[in-house]
């Protein structure tokens, strides 16, 4: 760990500063809480041991600016002082302090010390990785890895709000596969689910660009958002999409319109977003789709 350490009297400081060198870790020496607040600028630390009585600023001060610096990243500030009292205690505490020990202290309470917050700061990284990958799984379906219907909503009006900004035209696809109910009955539920990563991956081949957006709207039900395409452009996909599932070849014995699975679509797009929402052109893709589905499946429609 790199530890930050704030100490005015010079012998204190050399004696912590090779107590910090003989735990393993590295000090950064800071005479005044001015000179701390300006090391941490452009050297970040793991860990503050802060001295309370210095000329300037005092530890106390110094560790509520560092704590208003730092914001919602926690590191360990343990304060070393000669301030004895319960009353100075609670001070450095609601500081923001996370101990408070006081002078005269030991090289071994020093490690001590060291350890014990290093062992937290242990626990806030894994936290932190934690919470992390859980972000990343609740923004996907678990099924097929795209988004899943409110990580869609998020990110495509994100990318509704710049086709405003830029004037710029934007589509939408709603995708169904046809006839699934049928397919779950007849080959069971796992089979259905392998079918649904099949169709994703079939979509997914189709959609080159690093904006364009995939999510599974529902059961069986994909959407998908193209920001600067237009009619043609939205035609020219959906045809490709059912190409690519096609050369999948997944076979559906009981479909009632095809040898193998198809889906249907619907698409519309939005020439300039002015008088427009987001939500009107998705619900004009599912009119349309509902229409392709209407006109015998395994179709485009707009
Ligand atoms: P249509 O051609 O009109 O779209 O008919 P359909 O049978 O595809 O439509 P319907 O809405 O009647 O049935 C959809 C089926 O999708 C019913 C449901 O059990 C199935 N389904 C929804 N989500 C999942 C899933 O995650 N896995 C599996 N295996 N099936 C699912
Ligand atoms: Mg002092
Ligand atoms: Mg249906
Ligand atoms: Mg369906
Ligand atoms: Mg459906």
């Amino acid at each position: 760990m790199k530890i930050l350490l704030v100490e005015d009297s010079a012998t204190l400081r050399h004696a912590m500063s090779q107590y910090i060198v003989d735990a393993g870790h590295t000090p950064l020496v800071a005479e005044s809480g001015e000179q701390a607040l300006q090391l941490l600028e452009d050297n970040p630390v793991d860990m503050i041991i802060m001295d309370v009585e210095m000329p300037g600023l005092n530890g106390f001060e110094t560790t509520a600016l560092i704590r208003e610096w730092l914001g919602d990243h926690w590191i360990p500030i343990v304060f070393v002082t000669g301030m004895s009292e319960d009353e100075d205690y609670r001070q450095g505490i609601e500081a923001g302090g996370d101990d408070y020990l006081i002078k005269p202290v030991s090289k071994m309470i020093i490690t001590a010390k060291i350890r014990a917050m290093e062992r937290i700061a242990d626990m806030r990284d894994q936290l932190n990785r934690l919470n992390s990958e859980l972000e990343a799984i609740s923004q996907l379906d678990s099924l097929t890895q795209i988004y899943n219907r409110r990580t869609f909503n998020e990110q495509a009006l994100k990318q509704w709000l710049l086709a405003s900004r830029q004037n710029t035209c934007i589509s939408a696809l709603m995708i169904d596969v046809d006839h699934f109910k049928l397919y779950n009955d007849h080959y069971g539920h796992p089979a259905g689910d392998a079918c649904l990563k099949e169709v994703t991956a079939a979509i997914e081949q189709c959609l080159n660009r690093p904006y364009d957006l995939l999510g599974r709207y529902g059961g069986e039900e994909f959407v998908v958002l193209l920001p600067e395409t237009n009619k043609e452009g939205i035609a020219n996909i959906s045809q490709r999409i059912r190409r690519s599932l096609a050369d999948r070849q997944v076979a559906h014995d009981v479909s009632p319109t095809s040898d193998t699975v198809t889906v249907s679509i619907g698409g519309a797009c939005c020439l300039q977003t002015t008088g427009h929402t987001l939500e009107g052109l998705i619900k004009a893709a599912d009119r349309a789709l509902y229409r392709a589905k209407h006109s015998g499946r395994d179709q485009f429609s707009i």
